[in-house]
Formats: structure tokens, C-alpha cells, sequence
């Protein structure tokens, strides 16, 4: 009886995929892309994910009925057996390579890896996370890994949006363990802290914030601290930089998780410190779906999510609207001008820009 039934749902897939094939991404067959992500076929995933990275507006619906769709096919409570992982460090301190290595012994312990990364800078090196810079040979070829880069676009909040659909896709499709790869040196982390559920920080060894590069804040954003490339010579400079962290750390408030932000020491070359820095991961995980932090956060990130869409679509709505966009250029010009106050012209565009008998 189960084997007839998951046969003939086998069935539907195929057919779904043959009608998608022919057909690629239309409103028509929504239900069939959708229906075929869930089935776990990672090039319907990919295609799913190119249409919600699609920045033309006339492919918005679509993207949103397809991320409808796939929603009422996944039961919500799958959300609660999946782990984001945001991963950040200054340009070539090996976040990578920590991701190949983590992915690697994630899908060893039985998990499925997605990886996504949110990289302001690929817009100019057109996608490094698998350029030729790539550390992730085996995860971008492995049965069990989906290895996607960060999506072109001018602004970091449509990259943002279209990462975290790609997030709720791959899950969707039954990848348990979603790590994103974030360069350390922009607003991009704070986009990624807001989309993670652990947000793990990389440094090198011995340099201080300052000269490692890192944007105050990010420290205080961070879960667990990670001093990489702790192998040959290095390995004593790391745990001094490791304990000095440690000290630095204890001047800081417990972070609202309740769980003291550990450092700690790891080579991905040499497979060194990975296997604690999992334990930890799962520690952390445990111990805040104990004491309720890991719903509340996930709860706390969708929300704002929605507040921030609903805020940039309101502005866009209104911008496109041709004469309260002359409007808003005219008062754009005086405050450039510095002849009125920023504020007071966006008061005076946001009360009558809207309104085309005024
Ligand atoms: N010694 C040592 N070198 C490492 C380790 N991990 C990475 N590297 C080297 O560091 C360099 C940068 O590694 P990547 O993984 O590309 O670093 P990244 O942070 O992803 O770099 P971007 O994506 O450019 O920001 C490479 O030459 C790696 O071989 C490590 O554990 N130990
Ligand atoms: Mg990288």
C-alpha cells in the first residue's frame, strides 16, 4: 500500500518535471516546480531559485506564488529540524574552506548541505564563491550538497531577500543544514546575522579588530568565535588571540540567547578543531531550543522581515507613481542643496506625494 502510494506520488513528480521541462518556469506550472523543489530535484531547486533572484518585476508574483506554494506542500514543524548557519571573517581568512570542511562532516553525520552566500563583491568578481577562488571542490559536486553563489544585483537588500527565499527553498527540498558564506566587511553581515539562526565569526590570529579588518559590532554579533588556521607555526599565536578574545568577551553582556559566546581554535587543512566546534553548534542549538530562544528568534527575524519588505515595497509603490516621483526628485534637490532638512521633505513627499490631486 505505502510502496503503491509513493509510487504513484514517484509518478506525479516525473510527470510534473516532464511538463516543467517542456515548459520552464510559467504561471501554469507553479504547482509542478513547486511540487517537484519539495521532491527534492536539486535543477527544478536551481531554476526555482533563478526565478526568485530574478530582479524584473513581472516575475515577483510568480516567485511569490511559487514560495506559497512550496509553503503549503512543507509542514511548517520541518522548519524546526533545520539549522541556519551564517559564517563571516575578512576576505581569504578561509571561510571556504571552513564551510567545505563543516559541509563534508555534516553530510557524514547524516545531514543534506546547502551552501548560499550573501558577497556584495561578487558583483565585481562575478560570483567568487565558485570562481576559480573556490575552496568547495568536493561540496559543489557532492549527491548530498547544493553549492549556490550570491545572486548579482546592485543592492544588498534585494541579495538579502532573494538569500533568504533560497533559504526557505532549500529546505524546502530537504536540506537540513543551510550554511551561508558572508564577507566580513559591510552591512552584509547584519543582513546575514538577521537570516541565521548562528552566526559564527572567523578571525586569524594575532591582529586586533582593527587591523583584521572587522567592522565594529561584528564581534557582539557573533554566536561563537572561531580563530582559524590554527595549524603549523600558527598554532600558539591562535590560542593566545583565542584567549585574548576570551577576556575581551567577558566584558560584554550575555548575548539574549543566554549562552556565553565561546572562542575557539580550528585548521580546516588539517581537520583540527572542527569536530568541537560542532559539538558546540549542537550545544547552542539545544540549549536555546530549552529555553524557548530559538523560536523567539525565528519568530523575532520573520517579523522584522516582514516590517523591512513592507516598508521598501510602500517606498517603491509610491516612487513609481510619475508625479510623486518628480516630487520626490524636486525635493531630493533641495535637500542635496541642504535648503531644507532630510526629514521634513520626507514628511512633506510621504503626505501629499501620494495623493494626485495636490
Ligand atoms: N594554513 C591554513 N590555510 C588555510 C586554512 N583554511 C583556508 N586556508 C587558506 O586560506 C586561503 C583563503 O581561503 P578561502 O577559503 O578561499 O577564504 P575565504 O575567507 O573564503 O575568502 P573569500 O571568499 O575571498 O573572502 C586559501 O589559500 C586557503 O588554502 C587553514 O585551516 N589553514
Ligand atoms: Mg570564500
Amino acid at each position: 500500500m505505502t510502496n503503491r502510494k509513493s509510487s504513484s506520488k514517484e509518478h506525479a513528480v516525473d510527470a510534473a518535471r516532464k511538463r516543467i521541462k517542456s515548459n520552464r518556469i510559467e504561471s501554469s506550472n507553479i504547482q509542478d516546480i513547486a511540487r517537484s523543489v519539495v521532491a527534492g530535484h536539486r535543477e527544478d531547486l536551481a531554476q526555482a531559485i533563478t526565478l526568485i533572484e530574478s530582479e524584473l518585476s513581472s516575475d515577483r508574483p510568480l516567485a511569490q506564488r511559487l514560495l506559497r506554494e512550496v509553503k503549503t506542500l512543507t509542514q511548517s514543524s520541518e522548519e524546526n529540524k533545520t539549522v541556519r548557519i551564517g559564517i563571516t571573517g575578512i576576505p581569504g581568512v578561509g571561510k571556504s574552506t571552513f564551510i567545505e570542511r563543516m559541509g563534508i562532516d555534516l553530510i557524514n553525520e547524516g545531514h543534506r548541505v546547502a551552501v548560499l552566500a550573501v558577497d556584495p563583491s561578487s558583483r565585481r568578481t562575478r560570483g567568487s564563491i565558485l570562481g576559480d577562488k573556490t575552496r568547495m571542490d568536493k561540496l559543489a559536486v557532492h549527491g548530498k550538497a547544493f553549492v549556490r553563489p550570491s545572486p548579482a544585483s546592485d543592492a544588498l537588500g534585494g541579495v538579502a531577500r532573494a538569500t533568504m527565499e533560497a533559504i526557505l527553498l532549500c529546505e524546502a527540498a530537504g536540506f537540513d543544514r543551510i550554511i551561508i558564506e558572508t564577507v566580513g566587511v559591510g552591512q552584509s553581515e547584519i543582513a546575514v546575522r538577521d537570516m541565521v539562526d548562528v552566526f559564527i565569526l572567523l578571525l586569524i590570529e594575532g591582529a586586533g579588530d582593527d587591523v583584521q579588518g572587522i567592522k565594529r559590532g561584528i564581534v557582539e554579533m557573533a554566536d561563537l568565535i572561531v580563530v582559524h588556521k590554527a595549524d603549523g607555526k600558527r598554532i600558539d599565536a591562535c590560542a593566545t588571540t583565542a584567549q585574548s578574545y576570551r577576556n575581551a568577551l567577558h566584558l560584554f553582556p550575555l548575548p539574549e540567547g543566554g549562552e556565553v559566546v565561546d572562542v575557539m581554535t580550528a585548521s580546516s587543512l588539517e581537520n583540527i578543531g572542527h569536530k568541537e566546534v560542532r559539538t558546540k553548534i549542537n550545544h547552542i542549538i539545544d540549549a536555546w531550543k530549552s529555553n524557548g530562544w530559538w523560536i523567539q528568534q525565528r519568530t523575532h527575524q520573520r517579523s522584522d522581515r516582514m516590517t523591512s519588505h513592507a516598508s521598501e515595497l510602500l517606498f517603491l509603490k509610491q516612487l513609481n507613481d510619475p508625479s510623486s516621483e518628480q516630487h520626490w526628485q524636486a525635493l531630493k534637490d533641495e535637500v542635496v542643496n541642504d535648503t531644507r532638512s532630510a526629514f521634513s521633505a520626507a514628511w512633506e513627499w510621504v503626505h501629499r506625494g501620494g495623493d494626485k490631486n495636490t
